[in-house]
């Protein structure tokens, strides 16, 4: 049976920070204006929120006070810079997802966790990030998925790569060929301009830096359809930032 179309807004690297308070807010609120827009019933956070642990808790409460009011569900997973390095660091990335509660998800287990999406349509595999070393692996365990009649897509936030080259958190596609198989897309993070590869039919796809400060303001539109998966890419409007740089 054909599965109804899904359209998904997938963004990543947004490196929100305090030290550029206005500039962060701005760039949740356009997002939030293209997933609007565009009608996106789902959107995709694919690591690297924050710029970095050491944000005060009224900076993360003013990013969850903007993602509350997406349009649609936000999932997530967290990247290299939402870890916490130190213990005393603050947590705004578990801090936000707290505040958020049931309005958005992060899958910050780090064996990995399969989740239902978009009233069904959709299975969303993520893995939290326990390290950031050439050892770990973001796709570590990703599991084989039957057709099941729902969209399955993959997140994770690593390096896309053709074999291990001392950077970390590689993403070798053949590594898991069996497994992505069985994906219709995988959404990543932490490559800053947009980046796509067509793995043997499965389409990975980097949406670039999401960030007008870090990046290029970039995201990706992505239609999960039968006849194939379609991917629109888009930059914020960025002139309203391009003084802060
Ligand atoms: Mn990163």
């Amino acid at each position: 049976m054909a599965r109804p179309s899904l359209r998904l807004l997938h963004c990543a690297d947004l490196h929100l920070t305090h030290s550029a308070w206005d500039a962060s807010i701005a760039t949740l609120r356009a997002l939030r204006e293209v997933a609007t827009q565009r009608g996106a019933e789902q959107v995709l956070m694919a690591g690297d929120l924050f710029d970095s642990s050491k944000q005060p808790d009224a900076f993360s409460d003013a990013v969850a006070e903007e993602m509350a009011q997406f349009p649609v569900f936000v999932a997530a997973i967290p990247g290299n810079h939402d870890l916490l390095y130190s213990r005393s660091d603050p947590d705004p990335f578990g801090r936000l997802f707290d505040q958020l509660g049931r309005e958005a998800l992060a899958v910050t287990d780090e064996a990995g966790a399969c989740v239902e999406l978009a009233e069904g349509r959709m299975r969303l595999w993520g893995r939290g990030m326990p390290e950031h070393t050439p050892e770990n692996d973001p796709l570590a365990g990703l599991p084989l998925l039957d057709e099941g009649g729902s969209w399955r897509v993959a997140m994770a936030h690593g390096y896309l790569m053709d074999a291990p080259n001392g950077r970390s958190s590689p993403i070798i596609p053949r590594r898991h060929r069996a497994a992505l198989g069985t994906y219709d897309y995988v959404a990543l993070g932490h490559h800053h301009s947009p980046h796509r590869l067509d793995f043997e039919g499965t389409l990975l796809m980097d949406s670039g830096s999401a960030s007008p400060i870090v990046g290029h303001g970039s995201y990706a539109i992505v239609d999960l359809e039968e006849s194939g998966v379609r991917v629109e890419l888009g930059e914020l409007p960025t002139s309203q930032y391009r003084r802060m740089r």
